[in-house]
């Protein structure tokens, strides 16, 4: 009889974590954070992209789609050498996984084996890996697995109902089925969304609902904060009260007590004791870098000066069987917590 993690969450039981009174809310996110994780260990990831701009997608808050004028300078698809250059420079800086972006609706056959054999390289530096490409099929899927891709970030971007105000040239569906191929070839799940682009609390909390009632938990949530960029629909949008934003982290980490919880873009516009409250509140992964993909995040030292005053260490990388017996104690553990867990599973 084995412990299972709930996706069975109502939007009623959601909106009841979100709306509680702020201190109970953070101390609830904070107790399960202790349960399940080192308070004090924040995993660290370095963003590159291999393919900028000129992206077909209409999505309104990216700078890279194709139809809006951010000024971006495109490129092509980057060669593998000056790939493994950045990733050796990324674990030279402290980071455990590398994530490889690129401005595509979905990779063309074509490109496929340069990707493949960006996978292959950046993990025999010892990094863990990570891409979003866009919508995969099956086969491309299981092709990435094939060459030891550790994980792929596909987000969900807000909710169901909110979604067609943001994209339109791809569906909620179209997503689910992506996140469905990656989990059935075997990698790990990085799924998230973004805030701040003008949706309601209702949105938000529609947002977590997808995403903790996925089939499986996905083992990382990027939590975004929109990053406003001159040219793109969404530049002008009212800034979300800071307290909104802290509130979906507690709550991801209440209703995805396993996942690693990622205070992702967006941080350039925090102070840090917004940041060190979004680490009380559960999250306890960033982007580390001075870019994102193209756009501005905090100085590696700034960030290495700001967990030092926080008494934060980076979350040491663990080989693949390491995590798979801390993963195991994690959830022997987690057997014993009835509320979170449904033991006659
Ligand atoms: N093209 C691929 C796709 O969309 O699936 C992969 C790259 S795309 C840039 C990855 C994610 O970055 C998006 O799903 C979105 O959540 C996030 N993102 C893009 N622009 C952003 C912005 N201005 N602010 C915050 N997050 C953003
Ligand atoms: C995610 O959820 N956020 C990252 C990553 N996944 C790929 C991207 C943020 C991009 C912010 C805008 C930019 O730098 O272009
Ligand atoms: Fe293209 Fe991804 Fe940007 Fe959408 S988010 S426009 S798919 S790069």
């Amino acid at each position: 009889m084995s412990p299972t993690l709930r996706n069975d969450w109502t939007t009623q039981q959601v909106q009841a974590l979100f709306t509680q009174p702020f201190n109970d809310l953070l101390f609830q996110a904070q107790s399960i954070h202790r349960e399940h994780f080192d308070p004090n260990e924040v995993q660290i990831s370095t963003l590159l992209s291999i393919k900028t701009g000129a992206c077909p997608e209409d999505c309104k808050y990216c700078p890279q789609a194709g139809i809006y004028n951010t000024g971006l300078e495109k490129e092509k698809l980057l060669e593998i050498e000056r790939v493994i250059s950045e990733a050796q420079a990324a674990k030279n800086s402290g980071a455990t996984r590398f994530c490889m972006g690129a401005a595509w609706r979905s990779p063309s056959e074509k490109d496929m084996p340069q990707v493949l054999g960006m996978v292959k390289e950046v993990k025999a530096l010892g990094l863990e890996t990570c891409m979003t490409l866009g919508m995969l099929t099956d086969q491309q899927a299981q092709g990435l697995a094939g060459a030891g891709l550790d994980y792929y970030n596909h987000n969900l971007d807000t909710s169901p109902e909110y979604y067609g105000e943001v994209i339109t040239t791809r569906t909620y569906q179209d997503r689910l089925v992506t996140l469905s191929n990656v989990r059935e070839a075997g990698m790990k799940v990085c799924c998230g969304g973004i805030v701040g682009m003008g949706e309601s609390m209702a949105d938000r909390i529609g947002l977590l609902v997808q995403l903790a009632n996925l089939p499986e938990h996905p083992e990382s949530v990027p939590i975004n904060m929109l990053v406003k960029v001159p040219g793109t629909p969404l530049e002008n949008e009212a800034a979300l009260e800071p307290f909104e934003f802290i509130r979906t982290i507690a709550v991801a980490r209440i209703i995805m007590p396993l996942s690693h919880v990622r205070l992702s873009a967006g941080r350039e516009d925090m102070n840090e004791q917004m940041q060190a409250l979004a680490f009380h509140a559960g999250a306890n992964s960033i982007f580390y870098g001075e870019k994102l993909l193209t756009t501005a995040n905090p100085a590696a030292n700034k960030d290495m000066q700001l967990f030092a005053r926080l008494g934060i260490k980076p979350e040491q990388y663990h080989t693949h069987a390491e995590a798979e017996e801390g993963m195991q104690a994690v959830v022997n553990k987690a057997a014993s917590d009835k509320y979170f867990y449904n033991a006659a599973g």
